[in-house]
């Protein structure tokens, strides 16, 4: 195994591995079921991701553009209501000098194009998006748009080809509004680690928009991951024979978001399964146990006809109108008018 002998017999680590193998002190905050507190274990996972993850790279920078973008959102009239929209799957890295690593699967489609209709619907977003994945504008571009949708003139100079002329124009206005208007923030990651702690500044900078904000966490997150400390440095090597690996769980921040970082947000979760006969129990769970206000319940294979809400009041499926339109569409409608709900009940 990579995972050096020493730091797997860890109390720590065991811990980790196994959030139930708990020291008798803490056994009774197993019972803790409702989420008015983040309970004991969750705390001390969370606290050791965060304490032994490697620093965010661009952590002032990035502070500085939440700060400038939430302000400047928040002094609008109105106020203006701010979503972040989390799209794309984390990493998780095998290695300190990063050669392997188990990724998540999403293509960034539901959070570029989710972020398209909420923009539509007067919501300033901040995409924290996985870089390489699907954009916000450019989902009628074809796969190469620079190689596909332009070419070289006799004189030399770049021309956009006829048959996609429309896309590339709506591509280019449409991102340009939002971004020079100030209603859209776009932020990236790759691994586990960064997006948990851009997420954590996101949330804890959006606690001022009180419950205007929302989280539309679209973003597929890795369950498992190897704590930093106790990865290998330099490449693994092949020579020794097969790999042994043991992963530790992600701490579940959706309890931490909610309680902690974003107490007042409207907050949105994602449940992905490939089984559909345990997918609504799955999102019921995720509902009750992080207390969230929405979770939207999708098949993977089915994931851009139909989606399923699942709220408090009930659950409803949410399908797209037709093979021209899309499943987001009506989704945010429903989402933005549970929002208003939520902040009229919140402010009433
Ligand atoms: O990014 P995409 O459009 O290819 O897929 C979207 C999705 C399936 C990743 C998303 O709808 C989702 O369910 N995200 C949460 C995944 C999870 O349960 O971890």
């Amino acid at each position: 195994s990579f995972i050096f002998p020493q730091i797997l017999n860890s109390p720590d680590f065991l811990r980790y591995l196994n959030p139930k193998s708990q020291p008798s002190s803490i056994s009774s905050m197993d019972a803790v079921n409702s989420l008015d507190v983040v309970d004991e274990t969750t705390s001390f996972q969370v606290k050791s991701f965060f304490e032994s993850a490697p620093l965010l790279k661009d952590a002032d920078s990035i502070s500085g553009k939440l700060t400038q973008f939430i302000h400047q959102n928040f002094s609008l009239p109105g106020p203006r209501r701010v979503v972040c929209v989390t799209s794309g799957g984390t990493t998780v890295p095998l290695e300190q000098r990063c050669v392997r690593y188990i990724d998540n699967f999403s293509s960034g489609h539901r959070g570029a194009t989710s972020t398209e209709y909420f923009l539509k619907s007067g919501y300033s977003v901040i995409f924290l998006y996985r870089r390489g994945t699907c954009q916000p504008y450019c989902r009628s571009l074809p796969d190469d748009p620079l190689l596909e949708c332009f070419k070289l003139t006799s004189d030399s100079s770049i021309q956009v080809h006829e048959s996609h002329a429309e896309a590339v124009k709506s591509a280019i206005s449409g991102h340009h509004d939002a971004v020079s208007g100030g209603y859209l923030l776009k932020l990236p990651f790759t691994t586990i680690f960064e997006y948990l702690q851009i997420l954590r500044l996101i949330a804890t900078s959006m606690k001022i928009l009180g419950p205007n904000a929302m989280f539309y966490l679209a973003a597929a997150v890795s369950d498992f991951y190897v704590p930093w400390e106790s990865m290998a440095v330099h490449k693994i090597q092949s020579a020794s024979g097969p790999l042994d690996m043991r992963l530790a769980q992600v701490p579940k921040m959706l309890a931490v978001l909610r309680k902690e970082w974003a107490p007042t947000a409207f907050c949105v979760s994602f449940k992905l399964e490939t089984d559909k006969d345990i997918l609504l129990e799955k999102a019921d769970n995720a509902l009750k146990k992080y207390q969230m206000h929405a979770v939207v319940a999708n098949e993977l294979s089915t994931r851009k006809e139909v989606v399923i809400l699942v709220t408090k009041c009930g659950k409803v499926s949410v399908y797209r109108e037709n093979d021209q339109s899309v499943v987001e569409s009506p989704l945010i409608k429903l989402l933005v008018e549970k929002h208003s709900t939520y902040i009229r009940d919140t402010n009433a």
